[in-house]
């Protein structure tokens, strides 16, 4: 029975919306107008309800998505599914200074492939840092599949701090994922390549081509992967796919699928067939199982030699010490995925319409007893498919990736060739519901759906190039992102989100409470080293140096700071030829207060964010005035954030001495101006009263608030005598004008002491005297 408007408005109003006629005082329209105008159903409307975030409200999940070729992070709220940030991990990104700053750029350069800059990634999938098998929340991980990078992104503040080249591979998809506790990070080959940077033919495949598995170990305490530390196992040149690390009773081992063990070489140009022809002719594939505790304990004893600076398994040595098996998956498998009771490890194969459960206990027994069906041609001993088979599911044509529920033993498989989900049960081998998805599922995730918890409650399937779900906008279409409420028993599709970024291949969700990131840094913070920078300048400490060296090649280095409403320096002075290094510090503690830096011709764009310093270096090759100034609006008086770079031709004789002044001040300006002064201070004075006499030290963000409004208080008293020195020598102008900026500060002083006492009387400040 299809329900009535009046039953959609009573259930929306026990969610605490006010609807119909008498009650909205907000709009004439009522719900049943609104439906009937925009053709939308009870379920549209059930649906809006669910995802519907009113203005203020906050998601209950964070989801980190890959960002696909954009080589960034992509992050939004579950269920609004807004987003809230692109953090820039491969690729240089203006807006966060990311790549323009000196202190990123050196993150970047850590991901140079032969000396070459490489200034995108092609970012699959990311990895929240573990703790027992469950989201931490204190970092995330991402690869590049296009160069083999890992990328290290700290939580506390959303920003890329290492990236790290892996030294065998020439490209890797099977990463990242982490070990139960962060151990290590898993980053598998993906297309086999010699392991070193000699060219050798491909007549040599089978024996000089390799893939390849690394344990990347992560250092939780610096928060750095060490690659001194890692280890990585030569595999045969089999396409390495996707990884999962086990977890409860397989914890301390590792699963790595692949395709292509046909070790197919295409080469249509000499007469072969093409590669997918000859990739995809077996029936079966490999799992490989590898043994990461027992490998690291091997390097702990000294018995694994080092290449390239990291440690290297071959073959032979794996196998000789039990760290390495195969089974046979069935068809050309991409997903793998161990069950959060870590018993199960399901395979789809892309070519097949069932999900095959392999069981933990089986393969442990097969290893055991050495119950092999022999091995492959580089000697691995393989583990027959029936040996290690739990059971296989039907669940449609092209089955890929598998993610968890809440609820014991249910499971989710994005299904490509038939665009749809299957919901369906691993310990009874059945389906227990489908769901059309719009088009080309990939990945699909449920809410901390790798976690040894999963939270359940949604799901969101990646699909791929959504051609009619919007408003086109030219032959690139946007991805398209569709949550799914998986609480009841049947699926509910409710909303897509178009991506229009990158193909996002794999994202995950944790719960929102889980983040604390912070809100400012230590002043004068370099934060991609997390460390106090050399180069922080404190208020008054401000500086200007001009050094040559023996050469006649002279620096000119600011250290600046910017607080509202200016840069320290106004004028920075150069010489046609000079390196110029400007460092620059946010001597701001507020929390919203960042500020830019852009500057006229030299590609500079730095982003301040409340105690940050970064600097940018550039050579000053062309005499001219390159105007600078700050890049977000962040007071009333934010234009004037402003100054000039002035670069002197070489030689340069100045013939004009005097500044030519716009206006003139008389001693009535100046007097006049002192007077708004003193007003502007008794409200100052009020506000004051009223913080101190509430509670406001239990409150960081009023503490934070007071503190910039101190330092205003104090440049204004400094202001102030400026101005009254220059009045008792009777130059009005520069007692005018330091009476201005005496108000100035009080101005910005009043601002921050209003958002303080706001905040202490929206949150219940309580009265101490
Ligand atoms: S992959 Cu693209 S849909 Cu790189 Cu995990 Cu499966
Ligand atoms: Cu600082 Cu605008």
């Amino acid at each position: 029975m299809k329900k009535t408007t009046q039953q959609v408005a009573s259930a929306l109003l026990g969610l605490g919306l006010a609807l119909g006629a008498g009650s909205s005082a907000w709009s004439a329209e009522t719900l049943k107008d609104v439906m009937k105008r925009r053709g939308l159903s009870e379920k549209d409307i059930l649906a809006a309800a669910k995802t519907y975030t009113p203005s203020g409200g906050r998601d209950e999940y964070i989801v980190l998505s890959s960002g696909g070729q954009s080589g960034q992070l992509m992050v939004y709220g579950v269920p609004s599914m807004r987003i809230l940030k692109y953090v820039a991990v491969f690729t240089p990104e203006p807006w966060q200074g990311y790549g323009f700053d000196d202190e990123s750029k050196a993150v970047l350069a850590q991901g140079r492939i032969n000396g070459k800059d490489i200034t995108y990634g092609d970012t699959h999938h990311p990895a929240i840092s573990e703790t027992n098998g469950d989201y931490d929340g204190r970092y995330v991980f991402l690869n590049d599949k296009a160069n083999p990078r890992v990328a290290v992104i700290d939580l506390h503040d959303f920003e890329t701090k290492q990236i790290v080249v892996n030294p065998f591979f020439k490209s890797a998809h099977g990463g990242t994922f982490v070990t139960p506790n962060t151990e290590y990070v898993m980053h598998a080959a993906q297309y086999a390549a010699p392991f070193s940077d000699d060219y050798v033919p491909l007549e040599e495949f089978n024996d000089k081509y390799r893939g390849g598995l690394t344990y990347m170990k992560f250092d939780n305490k610096k928060g750095r992967i060490d690659m001194s530390q890692s280890f990585t196992f030569e595999l045969p040149p089999y396409s390495q796919d996707l990884s999962d690390a086990g977890k409860g009773p397989s914890y301390g081992w590792g699963f790595t699928n692949s395709f292509c063990s046909e070790r197919y070489v295409g080469g249509i140009e000499r007469g072969r067939p093409p590669f997918e022809a000859g990739c995809s002719s077996k029936d079966t594939d490999f799992l490989h199982v590898t043994n990461w505790k027992k490998a690291a304990e091997l390097v702990k004893a000294g018995k694994v030699k080092k290449v390239n600076g990291s440690y290297m398994i071959p073959i032979k040595q794996a196998v000789k010490e039990g760290l390495l098996y195969l089974i046979p998956e069935p068809k050309s498998p991409h997903g793998v995925d161990v069950t959060p009771d870590g018993k199960r490890i399901v395979v789809s194969g892309k070519l097949d319409s069932h999900t095959w459960v392999y069981s933990w206990d089986k393969i442990q027994k097969a290893i055991k007893n050495k119950q092999f069906e022999g091995k492959d041609p580089y000697g691995i001993p393989i583990i027959a498919l029936k040996t290690a088979l739990d059971k296989s599911v039907n669940v449609g044509l092209g089955p890929l990736h598998t993610q968890f529920d809440s609820k014991p033993c249910v499971a989710y498989t994005s299904i490509y060739v038939d665009s749809m989900i299957t919901k369906w049960d691993y310990c009874k081998g059945k389906v227990l519901d489908q769901l059309p998805i719009h088009y080309n599922v990939g990945h699909l995730m449920t809410m901390e759906g790798d976690s040894v918890k999963p939270d359940g409650k949604y799901l969101v399937a990646l699909n791929k190039l959504a051609i009619d779900r919007f408003n086109p906008v030219g032959p690139l279409h946007p991805q398209n992102h569709q949550l799914i409420d998986i609480s009841g028993d049947k699926m509910q599709l409710l909303y897509d989100m178009p991506v229009p970024l990158g193909e996002p291949h794999y994202a995950v969700a944790i719960k929102a409470d889980k983040l604390k990131p912070g809100i400012r840094y230590r002043s004068g913070w370099n934060s991609r080293e997390d460390k106090r920078s050399p180069y922080k300048a404190r208020a008054g400490r401000e500086k200007t140096v001009r050094t040559c060296d023996d050469n006649g090649k002279c620096t000119v280095e600011v250290f600046g700071t910017t607080i509202r409403s200016h840069i320290t320096p106004e004028i920075i002075e150069a010489v046609e030829g000079d390196t110029v290094k400007i460092h620059l510090t946010n001597l701001e503690r507020a929390e919203d207060e960042v500020h830019g830096f852009a500057m006229y011709g030299h590609n500079v764009q730095l982003s301040l964010e409340p105690g940050k310093t970064a600097s940018a270096t550039f050579v000053a090759d062309k005499p001219g005035v390159y105007p600078y100034y700050c890049t977000e609006f962040c007071s009333a008086l934010h234009l004037e954030m402003q100054g000039y770079l002035l670069v002197k031709p070489k030689g340069y004789k100045a013939t004009k001495v005097k500044m030519e002044e716009g206006t003139n001040y008389t001693k009535a300006d100046y007097e006049k101006q002192v007077k708004t002064n003193l007003e502007t201070q008794k409200v100052i004075d009020q506000v004051v009263a009223f913080i101190t006499s509430h509670n406001y030290k239990d409150f960081p963000t009023v503490v934070a608030l007071v503190e910039d409004a101190t330092d205003q208080l104090g440049f204004a008293k400094d202001a102030r005598a400026k101005a009254e020195a220059a009045a008792a020598k009777g130059d009005w102008n520069n007692a005018m004008l330091w009476a201005n900026q005496w108000w100035q500060y009080q101005v910005k002083a009043a601002d921050l002491g209003l958002r303080a006492k706001t905040y202490l009387e929206e949150h219940g400040a309580k009265k101490i005297k």
